[in-house]
């Protein structure tokens, strides 16, 4: 059994996506960041670093969104969310699920999350900078799926691409976000167009891309 502690439109997103792409029964606990749910002392023993997602997994609470898409997708193979273990194609999955954990899921927190570097507003130097790297990593998965896509594994979908759909997603309010870049579009596209996506929408109560 899993209970998926989640905010709506975070980093719980994927592990939702994934649940729901599975078909897994599952519950869902509310963290509201309005009431400052993520620090309250029942919700840290179970998340010490007081972030969504946690998912419990059979009485065990885990972290880390990326990790947490492996866990599932290695636990339920027919959903072929990961491809099968000792495969190039499963060498490609986790090259692009670490590559994106460490560029984007990191990059982003600055973005979002001054008080990370102590600061209560990002000076306009370090906001370009951050800005800088996440479009770089824009540029260089548009060139990736544009030589080798529409997926982030070539022809077949994967968990990757929806992790990738949901880190997009938070550019949508940035000076350039991702579905500028054409080949990352047409993934996004793809991706918003499962039953998943708008399933989790419906769910979550999310209405803007
Ligand atoms: N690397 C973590 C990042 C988790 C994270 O930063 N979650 C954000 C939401 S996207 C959060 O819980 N923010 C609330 C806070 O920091 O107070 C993961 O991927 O699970």
């Amino acid at each position: 059994m899993y209970t998926l502690y989640y905010s709506p439109g975070s980093a719980s997103m994927v592990v939702h996506l994934a649940l729901l792409e599975i078909g897994a029964p599952h519950e869902l606990r509310l963290v509201d960041f309005d009431r400052d749910e993520q620090h309250g002392p029942e919700y840290l023993k179970l998340n010490p670093r007081g972030v969504v997602p946690t998912l419990v997994i059979d009485g065990r609470p885990r972290m880390e969104s990326v990790a947490l898409l492996q866990m599932l997708a290695e636990r339920h193979p027919e959903a072929k969310l990961i491809p099968p273990p000792g495969t190039p194609e499963r060498e490609a999955w986790l090259q692009w699920a670490v590559f994106l954990s460490n560029t984007l899921m990191s990059s982003y927190r600055l973005w979002f999350y001054p008080a990370d570097l102590g600061a209560e507003e990002h000076d306009s130097a370090v906001k370009h900078a951050v800005q800088r790297k996440i479009e770089g990593v824009w540029d260089l998965l548009d060139a990736q799926l544009a030589a080798h896509g529409p997926w982030l594994l070539g022809q077949e979908f994967s968990g990757v691409d929806l992790l990738l759909t949901m880190l997009m997603r938070w550019s949508r309010n940035m000076p350039r976000p991702a579905t500028e870049w054409p080949a990352l579009k047409r993934l996004a596209d793809r991706v918003r167009a499962r039953p998943s996506w708008k399933k989790l929408y419906e769910v979550e109560g999310l209405t803007e891309w």
